[in-house]
Parts: structure tokens; sequence; C-alpha cells
């Protein structure tokens, strides 16, 4: 379909700008001045401290904020930082705590509220032209909220009956595959695990999540090699290896915490590769979270030693590089290789060797856009370590063929047994706080048999079996009119999806949305014929039920399940756990459910009781999760036991993709400022990227800007060209000089899903491809609204 087509409402701002009129970032887009220039400054620690002020300050909490930030992450209690993923410390630092996790949270605590008067001065045609800086600024939700038609207003509602009402129309449906469950990957164990017990009960495996948009693709190939969907290391791995490969993240922004063990590998001298098209400022020097805690001894600190700036799509083909000079030392040196472990343990060495071996270096440095010397150059650092451990995030996975990267990234590993030993593997970084639980608790549209299994014997249910749709295709199904209500926990779907237009109208098709949300934000105002808005506690908060107070358990990226037990007082009296009302729309859903869905809120400990019984991993559940840090779910892997068919670890023998724009095209890679949390945008700066001020911009390397006589900060239309011949366009964007590969660009996510057509999604992961569109830029005629 052509996407101007969608009808929008008439206020629409789906910030794409039009010929002529420039696009609008996401941020506050204040007036000012608009600039970039290097950060390299040592001192950027004193700017984590100034913006940390800046948005205390903004939130009107500046003495509680920071003492609740104490408590975050602590070993005896206290609340799960809701920032990222990464796992707490383990020796002594238990104040681990960051400046993006701090503002993360200060935004949670704002005492503003969005409450009913706010929604009696505001149609939804209205607020649909404001912002989306503006939207979530106006503070917490604080009471349930349906919209009424008439009014063209959010009018208040009271629980049971915002529960009635999806409980009739779910009831109403002729199939229960019309409606789908989308989970954003904070929501913590215990109300996942009753989320998809309520979809599967209720008859369908529709549980889209973020992870289908971000580690899919991760997910899927360690399963293919190793027989488990995630990464064998823990921290203490991290803390031993000699060598620590960083592909495709942004550390210093999207996981701060992992500074600090950067930098302790850094001083007992182990080398830290990045591999990046950007050099970002983890490889250069930053901050180390702790560093910022004690204020006074602020300074930089080294969290690298090497940078290869790899083009956009290139890392399959440099990974490559590396194995074929090892291989070819191992011509001379058969001890380079772990012959014992690849004998043992895989499979498919052999032709994997053949199919490296007749891979011509010449192809190999086109594809990745790294000299053979500096490939070489790593594999020298490869064989002189003795552990290696490659970890990655979504510059490797939101790629047409991330499966196949990641499955080279364990290919590399094996040919040198760094699996499954200390100090040594495979070790992605996870995005949201609880992405990772999720899926272990059940988010997962295509559920294994031996789970549904268990779901069905300890819940006396009966699940579907057959596969259900993930974001890309909930998304096709809406528009299509196939589903007709759109549940969410969490997240602001209509933003963090691709082609922004076409699931803007996917939405606005559907009898019925309800989002349980923390703040407001457009996903809001995109909705269905029906929708509710339904507000609930967040994560600093206390959570009081009938047995008393409750804590909830999440899982980090390196399989850790500890308990998070909130602090403070809600909010308002009208919030309610994200346990209770999923519990709730869940008995109004199913009124003659035999699952104690009331019994189960009093007390979550009788939640985590059948979750031990359905979960592998989770026995006694309630003791182990009390302890100090929790427990650790038990990675197979780790000791070289493989649940693949074979029983080995598989070697992977893929094509090279060919990676390579079509002349005059760019290839073009969305990514996060550093002052943003996926959707939610805090300011229009992006520090250590040294830009003030813009968000609608896009990173040029020099030679690309020549060509299309581009001058720094000219203003610039981008257009997208998306497999099925179609093509979408942004506005009045500028462009900045960078030092980022020839042919690559870069620019920032949400602004840009607007160009990722639907049907640009990797067949092997079926993730939207958000690291790679094509695109053509030119001259724009768009009257400049601020300048440089
Ligand atoms: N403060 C903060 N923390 C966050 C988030 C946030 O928005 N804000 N988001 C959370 C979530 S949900 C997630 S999933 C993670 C995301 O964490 P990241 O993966 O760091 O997220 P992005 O900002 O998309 O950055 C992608 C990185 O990959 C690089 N890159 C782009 N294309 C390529 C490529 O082809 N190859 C390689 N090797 N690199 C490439 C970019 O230059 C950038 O450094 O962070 C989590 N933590
Ligand atoms: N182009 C492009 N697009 C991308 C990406 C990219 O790199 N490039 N990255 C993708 C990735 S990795 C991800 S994870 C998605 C993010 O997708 P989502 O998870 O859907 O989006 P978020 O922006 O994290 O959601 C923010 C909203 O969550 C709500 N919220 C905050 N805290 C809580 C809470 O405790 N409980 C509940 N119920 N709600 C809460 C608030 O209302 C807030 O407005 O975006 C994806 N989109
Ligand atoms: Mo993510």
């Amino acid at each position: 379909m052509d996407p101007t087509e969608t009808e929008g409402r008439p206020g629409d701002d789906l910030g794409r700008g039009a010929p002529g009129v420039a696009a609008r970032g996401r941020g506050p887009n204040r007036p000012g001045d608009i600039s970039q220039e290097d950060d390299e400054a040592p001192s950027a620690g004193w700017g984590a401290a100034r913006s940390v002020t800046r948005v205390v300050a903004k939130t009107h909490e500046p003495v509680r904020g920071p003492l609740s930030i104490l408590k975050m992450n602590h070993e005896n209690g206290g609340f799960d930082c809701p920032g990222c993923a990464w796992p707490d410390d383990i020796k002594g630092l238990h104040l681990d705590i960051c400046e993006n996790g701090i503002k993360h949270v200060t935004w949670e605590m704002t005492p503003k509220k969005t409450n009913r008067e706010f929604f009696a001065a505001h149609t939804v045609t209205e607020l649909s032209g404001w912002p989306d800086y503006a939207l979530e600024k106006q503070g917490r939700l604080s009471e349930p909220m349906v919209y009424d038609e008439t009014s063209d207003k959010y009018v208040p509602i009271s629980w049971p009956d915002a529960f009635a009402l999806v409980g009739r129309t779910l009831r109403g449906l002729e199939h229960p595959d019309q409606a789908a469950f989308y989970t954003s990957g904070r929501l913590n164990n215990e109300a996942t695990f009753l989320y998809q017990l309520w979809a599967r009960e209720f008859g369908t495996n529709n549980l889209p999540d973020c992870s289908n948009m971000c580690h899919e693709a991760t997910g899927r190939a360690l399963q293919a090699s190793l027989g488990t969907g995630k990464g064998t290391c823990d921290i203490r791995d991290w803390d031993a290896a000699d060598l620590l490969i960083i592909m495709g993240v942004n550390a210093a922004s999207n996981a701060p915490r992992m500074l600090t063990t950067l930098a302790k590998a850094q001083r007992r001298g182990a080398q830290i590769v990045h591999v990046n098209p950007l050099i970002e400022a983890a490889a250069r020097r930053t901050i180390v979270p702790h560093e910022f805690a004690a204020m006074a001894t602020f300074h930089a600190t080294s969290t690298g030693t090497m940078s290869v700036q790899v083009g956009v799509g290139g890392d399959l083909a440099l990974l490559r590089g590396v194995a074929k000079a090892v291989l070819e030392r191992a011509e001379r040196d058969p001890a380079v290789l772990d012959a014992e472990f690849i004998e043992r343990h895989t499979s498919g060495f052999e032709s994997y060797r053949d199919l490296v071996r007749a891979t011509d270096w010449a192809e190999l440095v086109r594809q990745s856009g790294v000299a053979e010397e500096r490939i070489r150059e790593l594999a020298e650092r490869y064989l002189a370590a003795g552990r290696t451990v490659v970890s990655w995030c979504l510059g490797v996975t939101q790629q047409d063929h991330g499966v196949d990267t990641v499955r080279e990234i364990v290919n590399l590993l094996m040919l040198r047994g760094n699996l499954g030993r200390e100090g040594a593997g495979p070790s992605p970084v996870r995005g949201h706080s609880n992405v990772q639980g999720n899926r272990t608790c059940g988010i997962d549209h295509r559920p294994a048999p031996g789970f549904l299994d268990a779901l069905d014997e300890v819940c006396g249910i009966r699940s579907p079996r057959e596969h259900g749709l993930d974001t890309v295709a909930v998304i096709k199904a809406m528009r299509e009119g196939r589903v007709k209500v759109f549940v969410a926990m969490g997240g602001n779907f209509v933003l963090a999806a691709p082609d922004t237009d076409v699931t803007t109208a996917a939405l606005r098709g559907t009898e019925l949305t309800v989002q349980t949300s923390t703040k407001l934000n457009r996903s809001h105002l995109v909705h269905g014929r029906a929708a509710l808005i339904l507000p609930c506690l967040g994560r600093t908060e206390r959570d009081v039920q009938a047995s008393g107070e409750q804590g909830v358990s999440v899982e980090d990226a390196m399989s850790e399940v500890h308990i998070s037990v909130g602090m403070r007082n809600a909010k308002s009296p009208d919030l309610k756990s994200e346990c209770a009302i999923v519990a709730g729309m869940a008995r109004a859903t199913l009124p003659e459910s035999k699952t104690p869905w009331e019994w189960y809120v009093e007390d979550y400990d009788r939640i985590r009781d059948t979750m031990a019984r359905v979960l592998p991993g989770f026995e006694d559940f309630n003791r182990r999760v009390r302890e100090p840090l929790g427990f650790r779910i038990t990675q197979p892997a780790r000791v070289r036991e493989f649940h693949t068919e074979s029983g080995r670890a598989e070697f992977c023998s893929s094509e090279l993709p060919d990676v390579t724009p079509p002349e005059g095209m760019l290839v073009l890679s969305t990514m996060r400022s550093h002052d943003q949390w996926n959707t939610t945008v805090y300011s229009d700066n992006d520090r250590y990227r040294g830009v003030k001020n813009l968000r609608t911009l896009l990173l040029m390397n020099r030679m690309d800007m020549d060509a299309r006589g581009l001058a720094e900060f000219a203003l610039i239309d981008i257009t997208s060209h998306a497999r099925d011949g179609s093509t979408r366009s942004v506005h009045g964007y500028r462009v900045i000089e960078y030092d980022i590969p020839p042919g690559s660009v870069a620019g920032y996510m949400p602004e840009l899903n607007i160009l990722c057509g639907l049907d640009d999604y990797s067949r092997q992961s079926d993730q939207p491809l958000m690291k790679h569109q094509l695109v053509t830029v030119t001259t724009s005629q768009a009257a400049p609204e601020r300048t440089p």
C-alpha cells in the first residue's frame, strides 16, 4: 500500500514533515541553535552530573530523587533499576548506579499527574498535535480512563467497568486469535506469567513483544547453535576474560553499568575491542558508573583498546575474516584450534572450514568495509587471548542476516573452545530490564511444546498449539482486520514499531485497544474504536495486597533472577499493580475460569509457587529468589551440555550476504541518543556524540556529503526504498559530518521508524530491519526552523 493513503486525525503529528515543511523531532524541540562538536573531553563526567541534575530538576524531585536511587539495585531489598538489563555487580559494589538509570527512575517518580482534569481539558484530536515529549511530560497517569467518541476525550471509568469492557469485547470475538497481547520488556515475571496464562487460557498464542524487535535473532541463533536461547556468560566470565569483543552496542548510553566491568578489565590488562561503525563513547574514555556515585572522584577511564569501524551490516563478513585468519594460522600451527573441543562437542566443523577457506579476502573486505590488515590485527588479538567473550546488541541483531551473524560469533568462539568454560562465551546485551524474563516466563508466540505441556498440566488449561503472531505479523493482521483487539502491557507500540503510518492505521482499525501504562504516550492517542488507559504502579512503588507488601522478580541479561521491592508510596490511590490488572482483565474475560486469579493477586508467593512447577530452573523459587542477589537459572551450554538435535554445538555455514548499497544509495542504521529511553526522549541533546538541540539529523561521511554536494547542517530529505518497491520520506532533516564508514549513515529512532517499511523484516528472525534501510538523500526545500 501507499503509506500516504492512511487517513489520520486532523491534528496528527507523525513527524514526517512534508515537501517544503521540516519534520519535527520527538523531543522538546526548544528554540535555539543547533550544534555538533567532538566530545572527547575527559570531563564528560561533569556533563553527566549536569545532565542528571537537569532531568531531576525537571521532574521536581531534587531531594527525594537521589535518595531513592541509593536504594536501587541493592543487595538487601530495594528495587531493580528499570533502566537496563545489565546485571548487578557481585563483589562489594552494590551501589552500581548510572546517569541513565537515574534519569529513568526520576522520570517515573515525577509528582505531576495526568489526571481527569487534564483529560477533560483536551480532546484526543488536540493531543494528537502535541509533541511526544509534551505528552509524557504531563506526569503519571492516575486513574483508569476510557475513550468517549462523542466528546473525543478520555473520561474516567471504574476499574470493574474497565475490566468488564475488556472481558465483553474479547468474549464477543469470533475467535481468540482475533486478539493480540503485547508485552514491553519491563513487565515483571509474576505479571508476565499471569498475562501469558490469560492469553493461552483464552485460546491464543498471539503474544508479540518488544523482543521481536531486539533480540529475536539472538534467541533463534543461540537455540540453533547451542540449544539455549540465552548467552552462557555471567559477570564472573566477563571479569576473567582476556579479550572482550563488544559489537553493535552503545554501552555508555544504553548499558552504562557495563562500563564498570570494562574499566576493571582494562585495568587488569585485558583487551577490549569495540566493533561499531561509529567510535562510541565507551570506545574512547568515559566515566564509569560508580565513579559517578562517588562524585568527587570524577575522571575519565579508558574502556577500550581497539576500535574496528565496520560498515553497517558488515559484522558477519568481519567475523568470517577473523575466522579465516585463524584457520590460515592453524595450517602452520594446529594448536591454535581447540581440536579436542571441536572433536568432542561440535558438529559441522569441516564444512564451515571449507566455506571459510573458499571465501576470498577481497569479498570479506568489501562486505565488512574493513581493511584486510585490520581484520588480521583483530585476529591476532583473538589468537593471543586464552579466554574470549563476545558481546553484542542491536547493531548485530536488527539486520536481515542477524541470525547468521550471531551464529558466526559462536562459530568463531568455538574454533578456540571459547565456550562452556570460565572467562569465555557468547554474551548478548539485552535491552529492557526484564525482556529476558518475559521470554523465560512464557511470552513467546512460538512456544515450545514442552512448556505448553507443563503449563497445561499445572494450571489445568488447554493451551493452543498453533504459533501466534509476532510484532510485524500482528500489525499486518490488524491492517487486514484479522486482529480486532490489541492489549499492551507497557510500551509505546505505535512509535516503537516499524512503518509508523501503517501501524497507526492498523491500530485505528481495531475494535479495542488497551494500554496499561505509567505515562501518557502516542499509543494512547492512536487507538481503536474503543480504548482504555489503565494506569499501573511503577517499579519504584510499594505494592500492597491482601497478604501485605509484595515483591516482584526480574531476570537480567545474564540469567540472574532477583526480587525487586518498591519503596515509595503509590503516586495515586487508583493505581493497580500489573499483576492485579492482568488478573482483573482475565477474570472478566473468563468468568468460569478455574484459575484462582484473585487468590494469586492476594499473595505473589502463590504465583511463584505455580511458576516453580511450570518453569525449568525455577524450583524452590520463593526461597531462592529471596537470597541475596537471587539465583542464576542453570545454563546447560555453560557446562558443555547442548540441547540440540545432535546433542552437539552446531557450526553454521551460512552464505555471506551482500550488504553493500546499490549505486547512489546509502544504508541507514537507526539508534538511540544518549538522552532517550526508547520512545521516551528526555532532551534533544546527544552528549557523547556532541549533538545539541537536534534530533532530525543524519550522520554522514564527508565523502558521501561531497558526492551529494551537501555542506554541514544542510537541509535534506531522506527517502527509503523498501523491498516491495514502495518509498517513504522524511523532510527537512540536517546532515552532520561524522566519522562513519562511507556508504553508511545513522539517525535516531523512533523518528526514523516512518522510513522502515513493514515488509522490510528479516526472513531469519522476523525482526524489522531497523539497522539496515536503503535510502537516498537529496537537498530539501523545507524552511529551516532553527539555525546552526
Ligand atoms: N539509556 C538507555 N538505555 C537503554 C535503552 C535506551 O533507549 N536508553 N534501550 C534499551 C533497549 S530496549 C535496548 S534493546 C538496548 C539497546 O542498546 P544498543 O544496541 O546500544 O542500542 P542502539 O542505540 O540502537 O545502538 C546500536 C549501536 O549499534 C551500532 N550499530 C549500528 N549499525 C551497526 C552495524 O551494522 N554493526 C555494528 N557492529 N554496530 C552497528 C550503533 O552505532 C550503536 O552504537 O538498550 C537498552 N538500554
Ligand atoms: N527504528 C528503530 N525502532 C526501534 C528500535 C531501534 O533500534 N530502531 N528498537 C526497538 C527495541 S529494541 C525496543 S525494545 C522497542 C521499544 O518498545 P516499547 O517497549 O514498546 O517502548 P518504550 O519506549 O520502552 O515504552 C515506553 C512506555 O512504557 C510505559 N511504561 C514505563 N514504565 C512502565 C511500567 O513500569 N509498566 C508499564 N505497564 N508501563 C510502563 C510508559 O507509558 C512509556 O511511555 O523499540 C523498537 N523500535
Ligand atoms: Mo530493546
